[in-house]
């Protein structure tokens, strides 16, 4: 089955009960036994719920892989790749990544024993000088949270190979409507459902999707031990969202690249980074790898006025003032203070992430009433 048609279909069939076309909410915790052990396929929802089965099936097909795992969220689902790890083990991430990422790198994982490195991954052999016979994994965000910066998958999947290094993309600007990580040679696709897959800003959730039989058997044994799932009214909801996630990421992408056209020719603006530009630094790259260049754009003002960005922000009306993405509606957000202040200021700022930095996903509105929107906001 094409694309388009595993967003509606996979993992799903009509439920045997009744045939209910949309797979039940099986808001249950436990599941009735004729004997010990004699159950239809579930015995509790900790370790097995029909629902998420259904969403983790899903999620699987959307990328490629054989085996989805669902959590309660994409943090949740990050920290079940790194209980993978062992104290004194070694991961190399990409320098410009989510906050929350890296506040669990640094605050949780660092306590434990294991070190990271964070790098600029422009240059994708510089990932090389950092690998050690302690490195374990290679984590990467593309196109990255919020800088927009592309890193080459199949290159760094090619280094990772080389040393036998597990390699996790974290797939949540993307979608795999336009980029599917384990078709170029990851091991891990991480997903914060939460954004553009759930698509509807109603949810909390991650997910993981891998195509190794062991590699699954070992998160699987993680999501059941620790016990971070999602309940089955929320995979419910993120079914329901996936259903249209090719349609909605058509008109995120348009509208995307009408926004960045639109700032990158206003005078008050400064940088506009979105990697459908042709002068983006990987833009071919980007080319490659994706088949369209999605939603997020991110731009600073103007001499890098940050009075001047906090105004646009409060002038939006359309856009609304509010962390995270992904969602039907379009927001802004000022990632210094809101999704990134957990990073040092200095660190932050050497990533591109300075104050006047303001960042939108570009919804799925009416393109008119956007660009009139961000007229208006900055003057
Ligand atoms: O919020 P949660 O579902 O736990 O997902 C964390 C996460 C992981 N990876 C990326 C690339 C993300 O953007 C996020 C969450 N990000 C936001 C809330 C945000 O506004 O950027």
């Amino acid at each position: 089955m094409k694309f388009n048609t595993r967003t509606i279909h996979g993992g799903q069939k009509p439920d045997p009960a009744y045939g209910s076309v949309m797979p039940p909410i099986y808001q249950t915790s436990t599941f009735a036994q004729s004997t010990p052990g004699g159950h239809k396929g579930f015995e509790y929802s900790r370790s097995a719920n029909p629902t998420r089965t259904a969403l983790e099936n899903c999620l699987a097909s959307l990328e490629n892989g054989s085996y989805g795992l669902a959590f309660a969220s994409g943090l949740a689902a990050i920290d079940a790749v790194l209980k993978l790890l062992e104290p004194g083990d070694e991961v190399v991430s990409t320098s410009d990544l989510y906050g929350g990422s890296y506040r669990l790198f640094t605050k949780i994982y660092e306590n434990f024993g294991i070190k990271f490195h964070f790098i600029n991954m422009n240059n994708v052999e510089d990932i090389e000088a950092y690998i050690t016979h302690d490195t374990k994994l290679i984590w990467v965000e593309t196109p990255t949270n919020p800088m927009m910066n592309i890193i080459d998958i199949v290159a760094v999947a090619k280094i990772a190979k080389k040393h036998e290094v597990m390699l996790a993309v974290d797939n949540t600007f993307a979608t795999p409507y336009l980029q599917q990580p384990l078709d170029l040679g990851a091991d891990i696709v991480m997903h914060s459902v939460t954004k553009y897959l759930g698509g509807h800003s109603d949810l909390i959730m991650g997910a993981l999707v891998v195509n190794d039989k062991d590699l699954a058997d070992r998160l699987y044994f993680i999501q059941n031990a620790i016990g971070a799932v999602c309940g089955p009214q929320d995979a419910f909801l993120a079914l329901r969202g996936i259903k249209t996630l090719h349609l909605r990421m058509q008109r995120h992408c348009e509208n995307g690249k009408a926004v960045a056209e639109y700032l990158r020719n206003h005078p008050k603006i400064e940088n506009v980074n979105w990697p459908g530009f042709k002068d983006h630094a990987n833009h071919e790259i980007a080319k490659k790898q994706m088949k369209g260049f999605g939603g997020m754009v991110s731009f600073t003002t103007k001499g890098n006025n940050y009075d001047e960005a906090i105004k646009i922000i409060e002038n939006l009306k359309v856009f609304t003032l509010a962390e995270s993405l992904g969602g039907v509606e379009s927001l802004a957000g000022h990632p210094a203070s809101m999704t990134h202040a957990s990073i040092p200021k200095e660190e932050r700022e050497q990533a591109g992430v300075v104050d006047s930095l303001i960042r939108l996903s570009v919804g799925i509105e009416d393109e008119a009433d956007l660009i009139n929107d961000l007229k208006q906001a900055i003057g």
